[in-house]
């Protein structure tokens, strides 16, 4: 039997960039779509999630922060055509063709779930910590983000004897990977190894197997077996399930707007998964064959709460936290605040609390800006199981506390606006406003020169 290290689970929160918009870029996601071209507000998108990530540390949890990505992505933009200096970049695309602006212009990176595959070292067989960038391939404006993240995760996670960076999969639609957001990680106790499970909608290499009719399905089954491969996890202990295509057709684009997890509690809609008993049952063995405990499962039935009410609520995009002060295994559930505004799904949550579930205590945010874009709680953070070392190894400068929280709120402040339409877009000065905004806060999270323009 494998003695368990002590060792905590961290959330490290995408910090909204100041590019943050309305693009109408997510094919598939209904708020993304839905919201199209309406004016955004940058500096209370980040301000919503910066309360957020202070709430959390305020519980005791470990929150970090991954800094964004500079936008508009030159780098693409030139790699396209446009050409000039940077404003005449701009100008020339804002002209010829204004989505593909707007696609390199997304603030997109915030939704860190999307930033990577992460395995604890308990789990991996070089005892590492493992991060695999998502290489994000369907959708244009999220494929462009997979290097500087890549670079982000090493400035903050350095220590190569603790963490191990692999390149995102190859950019193929054979290899859509689309990160934590159809990643979950089962255990007992954070530091023991656990059961490692990949949510796919498609198979890439066989037509014959089920997959959504309508909107795509964004990971494949051998991304999830490239990224287990990679990270050295045994067999024993991965799970790999599909996704249920009708519900990705109804706007579950990533698993994590159906079904989230967290030590040995799966909390997931009927219709999540295409086989449900299936898939149970091989978590259940998994969590066996580990030395683990009993799996708990809270299915949540269709008829209480619909796929539709899901996606609009994201009830399940929440996190589902070990919070400090609970004890006896006991969880609190992140929702957004749409979750109280959808009756069935308010009503839901309240019999949830008052059963005698793992779910003790609902938390309530205002995540609205990064709702409209179909980004809840779990979106925005990226999970990393840390022991004690590990702790230790991560740039300090990137963990949330009661003096790096006023100062990123002042640093909104001063660089943010706090109204951005389309057209805004068109206007170089909002590159150059970016630019010194993304300059000081590298200062601020040490970060180093991870962005192209200071290199
Ligand atoms: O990839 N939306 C993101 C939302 C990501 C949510 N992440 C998770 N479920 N983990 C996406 O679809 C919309 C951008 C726009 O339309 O402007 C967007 O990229």
């Amino acid at each position: 039997m494998e003695t368990a290290i002590d060792a905590r689970e961290a959330n490290f929160d995408g910090l909204v960039g100041p590019t943050h918009n309305y693009g109408g870029l997510s094919y598939g996601n209904m708020a993304s779509s839905s919201n199209s071209a309406r004016p955004s507000n940058p500096k209370q998108a980040a301000q919503q999630g910066l309360q957020k990530m202070k709430s959390l540390h305020d519980m005791g949890m470990i929150q970090g922060v991954l800094a964004p990505q500079s936008r508009p992505d030159l780098y693409t933009l030139r790699r396209l055509g446009f050409t000039g200096n940077d404003s005449q970049v701009i100008e020339q695309a804002a002209k010829k063709d204004p989505a593909i602006l707007a696609s390199c212009y997304s603030a997109s990176s915030m939704w860190t779930a999307n930033a990577a595959t992460v395995s604890p070292s308990s789990d991996s067989s070089d005892g590492r910590l493992h991060f695999t960038p998502a290489n994000l391939v369907n959708r244009f404006h999220r494929s462009i983000e997979h290097q500087t993240t890549g670079r982000i995760l090493q400035a903050t996670f350095a220590n190569p004897e603790h963490f191990a960076h692999h390149q995102a999969l190859p950019s193929s639609d054979h290899f859509g990977d689309e990160g934590a957001a159809n990643h979950t990680r089962f255990c007992q106790e954070y530091g023991k190894a656990g059961v490692e499970f990949f949510v796919y909608g498609q198979h890439a290499f066989n037509g014959q197997a089920p997959k959504p009719a309508k909107y795509p399905a964004r990971q494949s089954l051998e991304a999830s077996q490239a990224v287990a491969r990679l990270h050295g996890l045994k067999n024993e202990q991965v799970v790999f399930a599909q996704q249920n295509p009708e519900v990705i057709d109804a706007g579950v684009f990533h698993n994590d707007v159906i079904a989230v997890g967290n030590g040995n509690v799966s909390f997931y809609h009927q219709l999540a998964f295409l086989n449900t008993q299936q898939v149970n049952h091989n978590l259940q063995q998994a969590m066996s064959n580990m030395g683990n405990g009993e799996m708990h499962f809270i299915e949540v039935p269709a008829n209480q709460v619909s796929v539709q009410d899901a996606v609009k609520s994201y009830l399940f995009n929440s996190q589902l936290l070990s919070l400090p002060h609970l004890n006896d295994g006991k969880m609190g559930i992140v929702v957004p605040q749409e979750c109280r505004e959808n009756a069935n799904v308010s009503a839901y949550l309240d019999q949830l609390i008052a059963s005698d579930s793992a779910i003790d205590e609902v938390l309530v945010f205002d995540l609205k800006q990064s709702m409209s874009n179909g980004g809840g709680p779990a979106c925005l953070r990226l999970r990393v199981v840390l022991n004690e070392a590990e702790q230790d190894a991560v740039n300090p400068a990137c963990i949330m506390n009661s003096i790096l929280f006023p100062r990123l709120m002042e640093w909104t402040e001063k660089h943010y606006r706090d109204l951005l339409s389309e057209a805004d877009l068109a206007d170089p000065q909002l590159l150059t406003e970016s630019h010194s905004a993304l300059d000081e806060l590298t200062q601020i999270l040490r970060l180093g020169s991870v962005y192209d323009f200071q290199r």
